[in-house]
This record gives C-alpha cells, structure tokens and sequence, in this order.
C-alpha cells in the first residue's frame, strides 16, 4: 500500500514532547510479547541518502503470551511504504503514534513491510546512518525501530537473513552479522551480498555496514579447534593503526576461554571502526561497529592510556558475545545483567593483561569520580532502576561501573573457583534466553552456594553507602565497630542495611607487618568485631582492594596514613591512604579550619608520603606514577554537601605548588631518570612515561619556569605521543611563547588525524588559564568544529565541563555555554545532548551563587518547546 493513500498520525515524538511529558516505563508493567518472530528476512536497497528496505517477519503467536489479534510493531520516524500480509496488500493496519499495528487472525503469518530512510540526513546515529561516506547502524537500544517496523525489545530473538544491494564504486564493502552465503555483481555498477546469522538475536543486536573500507586479517583457533577468520575494517590509509586492537582481540578470546570457559561461535569475527558514533562501541552479533577513537592506535598518534582503552573496550565488546549476546536482557531495566557483568570481565582481562594493581586504582577512579556524584545526585538511580522515559539516559556509570563492583562482591565473598560454578551455570542455564538480574543472582546462589537474600537490596537501592568506622583497644582485643548507613535517594526515601563485604588487615605498627588479611561481612546498621591478639594498637587496613563500592568514613591519625602509605601491602590500600592524607588535609584547608601550623604540618606530612613514592626502589614506575596522582577535583568536592568550585580548585592547586616547589630536587631527578628510556610499549617504558609526565606536572606547578622549560623539551624530543601530549598538558596551562609554538606544531603535525586533532581541541578546552572560554568561542567557529560528530563535540565541551576555570567560571558563562550547547545539540544529536545535562544537574551541591545559574540554565532548556524526550527526563529530573 502507498503511504499517500492514508493520512500519518503525527509521528514527530519530538514536537509531542513539548506538549505530554513522555510515558514513564516501570519494571513491574513486563508482559512477556504476544507475538514471537522467529524469522526475520531484510532486503537494503542502498543509497546515502535514500535507502530502501524491505523487511519480512516470520510472526507467531506467543503461547506464553496474553497478546489478541494485533502485532503490535515499533517504528520511529519511518512510515510504511506497503505491508503485506502473507503476500497480500493489506488494508487492515493502523498507525498508533509511531508504531504500526497489524491484525491478524491466524497463529502464524509472514508479514512483509517497506520503508525508506535517508541514512544521510540521520543525525541522531541511531538506526541506520551516514558517516564519511559509508552506511553503517546502531540499533541498541531501540535504534532497530528507525530502520523497520519490528517487536524491538530485546526478549524477541530472532534469525536473521540480510540481503543488500549497492554500487560498488560507492560500497565495495558489504557486512551484516554472521556469515556472508553469497555475493555477486548486479547491472549498472551494483553489486549485492546475502549474510546469514544462525544465532537468534534481538533486533538491538542488528548490524550492517556498506562502504569503502579495507581490512586488517587474522585468523583464532579455539579451544575445540574452529577456525575464526577476523578482520578489522577501517578507511584506506588506517590499516596501520590496527595492529593493537587486533592483538587484543585475540588475547581477549583466548582470556575468556582460559578464564570463563567461554569459546567463539562463528567462523567469523568482524570489527568495524566509524568517526561518527554516540559510544564506545557496540557488540552487534559477529559485527562490532566502534568508535574509530578505541580500534586505531599507534605509537605517534596514541597516548599509552589510549592503547589500555583500545584493549579494553575490544574486550568489553567482544566479551558480550557471551555476557549479552547468548544471553541477553528480558527487558532494558536488566541492563546491568549483561553491562555489570561484561565490565567485570573487561576490567579483569585487563588486570590480567598488565599490572592488575594499577588497574584497580584507575578503575575506583573511575568510579569515585563519576558514580560517586551520579549516585549522590538528582539522577541516582539503582543498578536495575524501577522506570525509565528513555532508556538511552540509563547507559550509566551506575549501571557499568557499580553494577561491575556489584558482581565484583559476589565474586570477592564465593572465591574464585565458586564464582566461576556460578557463572558456569548462568551461561548453562540462559544459553539462548533473554534472562534477568534474579536469574544471574539464583545461579550465582545456586553455583557458589551463597545465600544472596539480603544481597539482592544491591540490585534495587541506589546510593553509596557510608560505613563509620572505628578502632578501640580493650586489654589484648582490638575492637572494630562498624555503622552503615544508606543515603536517602529520588524515590527511595529510607533504606535497608546492605551486605557489604570489607577485606582488611590490622598491623603492627613496629614491625610494619600483619597476620594475615581477613574478610568480615557488615550486614546490620551497625556491629563489632573483635581481634585477639594486640597488646598495642594495631592500624587498621579496611576496604582493601576496595572490596565494597561504599564510602569509609574514618577520621585518622596523620601518622597511621603516613604509616600504611608506607607500609601497607595492598597496593589498593597503600595509594588510598596517601589520597585520604591528602583529602584530609585539603578538606580541612577548603573548610578554611586549617591554622598554618596545622597547615605546614599537613603538608610536610604529604610530601613526606610523596617523597617516599618518588625515592621508593620496591616500586614499579606504572604504580608510582599512580601514587603521585592527586585527588580529582570532582572526587574532592563529593566530600562536602555543597561546596565552592573555586574554593576546591585553589586550595588543590596550592597545594600542588607547595609540593612541586618542596620536592623539586626529586622531581627533576626522577624526570631526567625518565627522559633517558627509549620508546618501547613494555611496562617498564610505559612506567618512565607516566612518572615522566607526573613529575613535569609537579614541577611546573612548583616553578612554571622550569616547567616550562622541560615540558617544551620533552615536547620537541618526544617520539610517541604519550610524551608528546603530556608535555603538552602542561605547556597550555602556562603563558609565554611555547604554549602557541607548541598548540601550532601538534596542529600542523596532525591536523589530517581527526582523533588527534580531537585532542588538540581537548587540550585547548582543559587549559587552566583565565581566558580559556574565550579560546572555546574561538574554536566553536572553527570549521573543524563539527558539532554532528560526537567525538569532536565531547574533545571540546565535555573536556570544558571538567575545566574548573571554564565551566565553573564564577560569572556563570560556562554554565551558560552548557546551556547553549544542549539546547543547539538537542535536534541534532539528543542522545549526545542529553549526556551534557548532568554536569548542570549537581547544582545543589554547589555553592549558592552559582547554583542558581546552573539552575536558570536547566529551567532555560525546559523550557523548550519540542524537546527530546532524552534531554527532557535529565531536565526535569535534575530540577525535580
Ligand atoms: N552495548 C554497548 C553500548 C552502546 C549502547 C548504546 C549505543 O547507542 C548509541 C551504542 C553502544 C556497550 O556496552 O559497549
Ligand atoms: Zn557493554
């Protein structure tokens, strides 16, 4: 049928936002699908900027389900070209708002539908889009529905048959999931490929790409012996930069079949690298699609950081083949089910890839830094939410990094071993299903034997808990009594006592040693446990490893810090107490209750800690880098209710001089110590790299002059890109000739590299110097500023919101620039915009004056008519 015969309803979401606030979803509304698609065969007729598809459903109606006579098949911003019903033009469909319903009255039926897209002119980049001149899709989580009409929720598992058709000047290259069957050339330039996948799959986990596109090719043997061909596609001229992403993809699958018994299921893997993309990556079936900026990498464009990225975001993706793909989600509230758990076994593949301490530490930074204040914040939700209006918004660091640590728990009280039981089992049991958090939390119980009841409140509360401790002395005892208590969050005003599971270990403080590391559970309010054994007052090693996602609260002694930054042999615990030295003292100078003597003793006792890093033989250079990292601004103000954004910042920055100018000797000796190894990517040349750019950072805070003088030399000298940009770094925050010299030069050298150039506009965004929202007004009207790629938009404005002099400008013009960004971004790229909200959102916990800015800048973008539905949920929360 020809859509002209019959008038559209309204398909437009955006211009009904403005008028109904969208529908909220709730987990308790799940009805399993009335109708099942076993089958689903697509035909593509490609163009970029008119593609035509022909899709054929295989529907059968679900025993199990309650459904009538009407399919009920989602679409957005697509129309019917024809819908047929087992071959026959059909009258008996109806639009209802976006989604097209069919009746029909049989069990089984074929129902064939048509639409047309103009993949050039998608700027969202959900569905199927156009990006550098080849055709590629995101279809989690309801980006399916942007392409064809379809059940797109992710408990319908279907097989897929793709066939596509295109000119092969245009698109030489064809891909979709699974196997290519077939292939050939057609008239007039075409040329046409059919791929099969075998495995059922959720339409989310949908893929095609079309373009110009050259390969990169290796091939995996499993465990039992099949033969994997892989490739990685990237644009003619970046075959180059794939080497690393291809070696961390075959040490991802040997991992996962050594460490979770998990083995490939196609003969083929394909990764595909695009600059234009929301995320990371997406782990399609048999067809990644990635985010250009985590497959390319090479020494002289790639900093180290970015080749630990690069590995771990191939093996996050790679891994959900298992944790995600096999077994998939029930419905989006489960998202942790297959995000939790697959973060999990990225972070221990790359433990197990490098230094698995230094991993620990940057992955609590993480955490710290961003879930910490999303879980304090207008948008904490828990790690398997209630209700949802847009599922994008819930692609969370809650429900990747502390649904992570959740797992992590189980992990840390069953052991090893048990734990591996319990997600044998998992996968045994789920294997093809769309399962849920309680079907992975029943097989852990059932696997490792742990009684999970109370556990579970981790799933449905949101907030970190805060644990009191403390260490009394009664005759040979020591006494530890500990207090939890849940925050109080959006919708959950009282909570439970939660497990929470605390490895620790108690010192003696004159032979630097302990007797042994113990785990305790706190399950109650409040308890006490008592060690024998101490005639002296041991100092107490708690949350080692950061076994438990919670904040410790405990007040103590400058010396026991001093003490276990010495001593302690977690090396977790040891880089803790330096930051908890150092964020004592900090919090009290910002609280403005340090008198100078309290002020000169916090020092001295920082630099001393510090001073034993930089001197300390037993320690790697990745670990001491790490240790000579201080606390983040965000982390810092997460310890106070509200706080002074200038405040944090100056009293972090004074202290940072005092330390650079009291350690200078050290710091130069450890910098040229660092300048005489040569390249290499082993861990000891990546160690001279870290502690080389850490000590720069120091001693140009201590004396600029000098700073200045090293960082210009190691820019200049520098052969990779790691020096490079640390030099760098440090060259902008500083006036003088050098900070432009050096900007032209990386320009010059780069500026056909669209990733570096992204870093170039990072650089210049993250400057701590006064003017530097001038300098982003000017780089705004670059026309390199391409506010439809997301990469470049995230280079210049996300770097601005972490940028205290920017965003945090006390005359309100970077909130304001925020506010201008979102509502422009807003129909472009909602998705994108939308991730800008929350930086706006903590404004209760900032000090009044700019709060009410921050606030004024949230009320200007409510009211906006025709908002996204992804921008208005973050609004109207974070005012709410
Ligand atoms: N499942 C992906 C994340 C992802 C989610 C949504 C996207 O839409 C733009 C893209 C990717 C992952 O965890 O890697
Ligand atoms: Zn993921």
């Amino acid at each position: 049928m020809d859509i002209a015969s019959r008038p559209a309803e309204p398909t437009d979401d955006a211009a009904l936002a403005g008028i109904a606030p969208p529908p909220v979803i709730r987990r308790e509304d799940y009805v399993p699908p009335a109708w099942l698609i076993p089958e689903v065969a697509l035909d593509f007729k490609l163009g970029l900027d008119a593609t035509h598809v022909t899709a054929r459903l295989s529907v059968m109606r679900n025993t199990a389900g309650k459904g009538g006579t009407t399919l009920r098949l989602n679409g957005d911003q697509i129309a019917p070209l024809a819908v047929r019903v087992d071959g026959h033009d059909v009258n008996d469909w109806r639009l209802d708002g976006p989604d097209l319903l069919v009746e029909l009255s049989g069990e089984r039926h074929v129902v064939e539908i048509e639409t047309a897209l103009n993949p050039a002119a998608n700027s969202q980049l959900m569905g199927l889009y156009a990006s550098n001149g080849m055709l590629c899709t995101q279809c989690e989580a309801e980006g399916f529905r942007r392409i064809t009409f379809f059940p797109d929720r992710p408990d319908v598992l279907s097989t897929y048959t793709v066939r596509m058709s295109g000119n092969k000047a245009e698109f030489p290259i064809l891909l979709a999931n699974g196997n290519c069957m077939a292939s050939g050339p057609g008239e007039n330039g075409m040329h046409w490929a059919e791929w099969h996948d075998p495995w059922p799959k959720p339409g989310y986990l949908f893929a095609l790409v079309a373009g110009d596109l050259v390969a990169n090719h290796a091939t995996f043997e499993t465990m039992s012996g099949r033969k994997v061909d892989l490739n990685i596609w990237v644009r003619p001229g970046d075959e180059a930069r794939t080497e690393h992403a291809m070696q961390s993809l075959i040490n991802s699958m040997k991992w996962d079949e050594k460490v979770f018994g998990r083995e490939y299921d196609l003969d083929l893997f394909n990764i595909v690298a695009v600059s234009d993309f929301n995320m990371g990556a997406m782990e399609n079936k048999g067809l990644n699609v990635f985010n250009t900026r985590y497959v390319l990498a090479d020494p002289e464009t790639a900093t180290d950081a970015d080749y630990d990225a690069v590995e771990g975001v191939i093996g996050h993706e790679y891994f959900h083949n298992w944790s995600g793909n096999r077994v998939t989600c029930r419905d989006w509230f489960q998202l942790s089910l297959k995000e939790g758990f697959t973060v999990l076994r990225d972070q221990m593949f790359s433990a197990d890839m490098g230094s698995a301490a230094v991993k620990r530490i940057e992955d609590v930074r993480v955490l710290r830094g961003a879930q910490f204040s999303e879980d304090s914040g207008p948008l904490a939700h828990p790690i398997r939410p209630d209700t949802y209006q847009e599922i994008s918004n819930f692609y969370t660091t809650t429900i990747y990094n502390k649904g992570a640590e959740v797992i992590r728990m189980m992990r840390t009280m069953a052991g090893e071993e048990r734990f591996r039981k319990g997600t044998d089992l998992y996968f045994e049991r789920h294997d093809g299903e769309a399962a849920t958090c309680e079907d992975f939390i029943k097989a852990m119980e059932d696997g490792t034997g742990l009684d999970l009841t109370q556990f579970r409140l981790w799933y449905s509360q949101a907030g970190t808990p805060q644990v009191a401790v403390e260490l009394t002395q009664q005759g040979e005892q020591a006494v530890l009594a500990l207090s939890q208590t849940v925050p109080p969050t959006p919708g959950q005003p009282d909570k439970q006592p939660m497990p929470i599971p605390l490895r620790l270990a108690l010192f003696d403080r004159h032979t630097g040693r302990h007797g042994g590391e113990k785990l305790i559970v706190l399950d109650k309010e409040r308890d006490t446990f008592t060690f024998d054994g101490f005639p002296a007052p041991p100092v107490l090693s708690i949350n080692r490893g950061f076994s438990a996602p919670v904040a410790i609260q405990y007040p103590r002694a400058t010396d026991d810090l001093v003490f276990l930054a010495a001593h302690d042999d977690d090396p977790f615990a040891r880089y803790e107490a330096l930051q908890q030295l150092v964020v004592q003292h900090l919090v009290a100078a910002i609280s403005g209750t340090l008198d100078e003597r309290a002020r000169e003793a916090g020092r001295a006792a920082i630099s001393q800690a510090l001073g034993s890093v930089i001197e300390d033989p037993a320690l790697d250079d990745l670990m001491r880098g790490e240790l000579m990292i201080l606390p983040s601004e965000a982390y810092l103000a997460e310890q106070f209710p509200v706080s002074d954004p200038g405040a944090v910042h100056k009293e972090r920055q004074a202290l940072k001089r005092w330390l650079g100018a009291h350690l200078a000797e050290p710091l130069k000796a450890l910098h040229d110590r660092a300048l005489a190894v040569p390249y290499s990517r082993d861990a000891a040349a990546r160690g001279k790299r870290k502690i080389k750019t850490q000590a720069l950072v120091l001693i140009a805070a201590g004396d600029p002059a000098e700073g200045g003088r090293r960082a210009f030399a190691q820019y200049n000298a520098a052969d990779n890109m790691t020096d490079r940009q640390g030099a760098l770094k440090v060259l902008v925050d500083l006036e003088g000739p050098e900070r432009e010299q050096a900007l032209a030069d990386f320009r010059a050298r780069y500026g056909q590299n669209a990733l570096v150039v992204d870093k170039w506009f990072s650089l210049q965004a993250g400057a701590l110097v006064p003017n530097v929202l001038d300098h982003i007004a000017v780089l705004a009207q670059r026309p390199d500023f391409t506010i439809t790629n997301p990469n470049r938009v995230r280079a210049l404005y996300m770097t601005a919101t972490t940028n205290p002099n920017a965003f945090h400008h006390e005359s309100g013009a970077g909130y304001r620039m925020i506010g201008d960004l979102i509502r422009r971004l807003d129909p472009i790229n909602a998705q994108t915009a939308a991730r800008f909200v929350p930086a706006l959102g903590r404004w209760r916990r900032v000090e009044p004056g700019r709060a009410g800015i921050m606030r004024e800048e949230l009320e200007r973008i409510a009211a906006l008519p025709g908002l996204s539905r992804d921008v208005r949920e973050q609004v109207s929360k974070s005012l709410g």
